[in-house]
């Protein structure tokens, strides 16, 4: 078939180093960039497959999010604006490690396999962080989707979640927004206008805040935002990529990791500042205090902020809707217990990987879910979001009903729904802290995090590690657990776990005890164990 000519003549021009081994992990496939050119051009050819497939348009994303510069990933965006489909991410892996020679017969077999009608028209649409190298990977994407007759569109520089906003506006007829960068920001400064008339009174302080954009793509796209809220939140953007290296000592894996605030940042006491990541789907918020003492508030302080506001509102507005939050095992301790025992929401842990959560959250009426680092959103189920447009616009609903229920349905338009999102959630927290008229300090007192250690160890060979329980406990290799079981028990209120990176060839080793100096011995001895 002349498609396939077409492929063999083009993929010449993308090799494959021989012998080279990636997998499609967490968020698909990062290594050094100079490793993913085949990579690229493969996930072309795949993207176009899976539009044939799902008769949609597919989104490429070419990033690897936090993680170094020199790096470089690129994942698929199914028609709904979610992660790709379980199978689909074995097909990717397949296709990316076929040998040259056996390219066409891989690619054939999930042809076969799906039974794609390959004389359906094919559409993916591109975008990339602002990493030197994603253009030119961005290309060879292209060239993959071309030389199986697809038709692509290349958004060139956003951020993650616009382009899978973009995917679910293009396959919803509109209905999710517009599918232009100008739509994005106009639906989401729209609704955050909206619900902050709720708040009148607002003083300046409380209108500003500084972000660090990380180095990459979210400083630029923060700017181009500005005019859309019309002053309603003034935003100081450090860290903007005019100087700096992308994710270099900033960013909102850095803050997390190391507990400690990005450099490039002023910060006076008391005051909110949020870092990005580097494709800005992750934020995490911090401020030092008048001792000069570093707080952080991540996923799960925004997670209980979050369902916190939601809940409250639901009551107010008479709403029967049931609320679930969904973490992993990166959760803090005490935030679990909060949101279980004090606020009475069903709490629940998955694995590691935001499609994991994401597809838990999907079975309640509303699911929050985030991960400790600061990724996550909220999911509104179509029956919920149904009852909350028909009560904020029943005219003989009572008062108080309806102006919750147009706080709630407001909130429902900031969310991006389709996957956690930097600006999104940014602007979700600053309405909430807007309308609860809280400081950054009320919100971080509303419970108190268990002092906690992240540390990476390099292994020989890291998938000898198996865990079961939402990576909670270790299955092999044999006798691991028992020791960790053994360190935890010297300390108290203590918890490890370890797991396999699904981004980096490390293993994660995370604890948690009564006092930092314990999680950090704890961690390190953890890591021994694993060593
Ligand atoms: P890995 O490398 O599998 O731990 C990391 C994050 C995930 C997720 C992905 C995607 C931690 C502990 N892990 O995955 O939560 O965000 O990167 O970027 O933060
Ligand atoms: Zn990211």
């Amino acid at each position: 078939m002349a498609q396939f000519e077409e492929v063999a003549k083009k993929s010449v021009l993308h090799p494959k180093p021989d012998g080279l081994i990636l997998q499609y992990g967490t968020a698909g496939f990062r290594t050094r960039a100079r490793d993913l050119d085949h990579v690229m051009f493969r996930m072309g050819l795949l993207a176009a497959l899976r539009s044939k497939r799902t008769k949609s348009t597919i989104g490429v994303m070419v990033t690897a999010s936090h993680n170094p510069e020199e790096d470089n990933g690129v994942k698929l965006i199914d028609p709904l604006g979610e992660m790709v489909t379980p199978a689909w991410e074995d097909y990717a892996t397949q296709l990316a490690n076929a040998e040259q020679n056996g390219l066409l017969t891989a690619l054939k077999d999930i042809i076969e396999k799906e039974a794609v009608n390959m004389d359906q028209e094919a559409f993916v649409v591109l975008g990339r962080d602002t990493r030197p190298s994603s253009e030119k990977l961005s290309q060879a994407v292209s060239d993959g989707v071309a030389s199986l007759g697809g038709k692509s569109h290349d958004y060139g520089l956003v951020t993650t979640p616009q382009l899978h906003f973009m995917v679910c506006c293009r396959n919803t007829q509109g209905q999710y927004g517009t599918s232009t960068t100008e739509g994005y920001y106009r639906k989401l400064a729209q609704a955050f206008i909206q619900l902050t008339k709720h708040a009148p009174n607002r003083t300046d302080d409380q209108k500003h805040l500084k972000v660090d954009g990380a180095n990459g793509i979210g400083a630029l796209k923060l700017k181009e935002m500005e005019s859309f809220l019309q002053k309603e939140l003034q935003i100081s953007v450090f860290n903007d990529g005019r100087e700096g290296k992308l994710n270099l000592l900033c960013g909102a894996d850095y803050v997390k990791v190391q507990q400690s605030p990005p450099q490039g940042v002023q910060m006076t006491a008391g005051e909110r500042c949020c870092s990005f990541d580097g494709d800005a789907d992750r934020i995490v918020y911090y401020y030092v205090d008048s001792a000069g003492h570093f707080h952080l508030l991540d996923g799960d302080k925004i997670a209980t902020l979050i369902s916190a506001f939601l809940k409250e509102f639901l009551i107010e507005a008479g709403l029967d809707l049931q609320i679930a939050v969904v973490q992993t095992a990166y959760a803090n301790g005490s935030s679990s217990r909060y949101l279980g025992e004090t606020m009475k929401v069903d709490v629940y842990c998955t694995k590691t990987g935001v499609k994991h959560l994401h597809h838990k959250a999907q079975e309640f009426d509303i699911g929050v879910y985030f991960e400790a680092n600061g990724h996550g959103t909220v999911l509104f189920s179509k029956a919920a979001e149904r009852k909350i447009r028909q009560l904020a616009n029943d005219q003989n609903a009572s008062d108080k009903r309806r102006k919750s229920a147009q706080i709630l349905e407001s909130t429902v338009d900031l969310i991006n729904q389709t996957v956690g999102d930097a600006i999104s959630d940014m602007l979700v927290i600053e309405a909430v802290l807007a309308l609860k008229g809280l400081s950054i300090q009320q919100w971080d007192a509303i419970y108190t995090d268990l002092p906690n250690r992240q540390l990476k160890v390099k292994v020989a060979d890291r998938r000898v590690i198996d865990t079961a329980d939402a990576e909670r406990r270790a299955v092999s290799p044999a006798g691991l657990q028992e020791a960790i079981d053994a360190l935890v028990r010297k300390y108290n209120m203590s918890r490890a776990f370890v797991r396999p990176s699904g981004t980096e060839d490390v293993v994660r080793v995370y604890s948690e005890a009564d006092t930092q100096g314990n999680a950090d011995t704890l961690a390190y001895e953890v890591g021994l164990a694993v060593y």
